[in-house]
């Protein structure tokens, strides 16, 4: 099947085997590996294999694999570390903080007292919102779909 790639991505190298990864699953359309860095043990990347940048780049076929893989991986992941709960998510573009511009989601496994944070501490400034600002919000992303 014809990929989108990118011979500068770091992600797409280790797609094709030219940088090796601890890869903990794969199938036609996902591989998930260790992180490099992880924030704990298990942390866990999962990709398309396909290059994709962020969400709105992706098809729904990568999508679809990516969120199933996910899903399965997330409790077996935290019981092969032993972590009490996992923090799952995705940078999704530069400016939320991603580096690696090949659409990835993170497995991070938490332990009670690890002194890590929840996925909120990652928002910039609290936007204080009035009742109708929010519905507003509401219709323009229903509108957009
Ligand atoms: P993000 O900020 O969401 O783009 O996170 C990118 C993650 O990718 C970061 O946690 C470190 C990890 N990473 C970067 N390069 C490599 C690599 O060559 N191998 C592996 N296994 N992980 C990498």
């Amino acid at each position: 099947m014809n990929r989108p790639t990118d011979d500068d991505c770091i992600f797409c190298s280790i797609v094709a085997g030219d940088i090796p990864s601890h890869t903990v699953y794969e199938d036609d359309e996902v591989l998930a590996f260790l992180d490099v860095n992880p924030l704990a043990p298990g942390h866990t990347l999962v990709i398309p294999r396909g290059h994709y940048p962020t969400f709105g780049d992706a098809p729904n076929t990568s999508l679809s694999a990516v969120f199933d893989t996910i899903g399965a991986l997330t409790p077996a992941v935290e019981r092969a570390v032993a972590a009490d709960a996992s923090n799952v998510g995705f940078n999704n573009g530069p400016a939320s903080g991603q580096e690696v511009p090949h659409l990835h989601g993170h497995i991070i496994p938490r332990f009670e007292g690890d002194g890590g944070r929840p996925l909120h501490a990652v928002g910039g400034r609290p936007p204080d919102l009035a009742d109708d600002e929010f519905e507003e919000i509401a219709t323009s992303i229903a509108d957009e779909l």
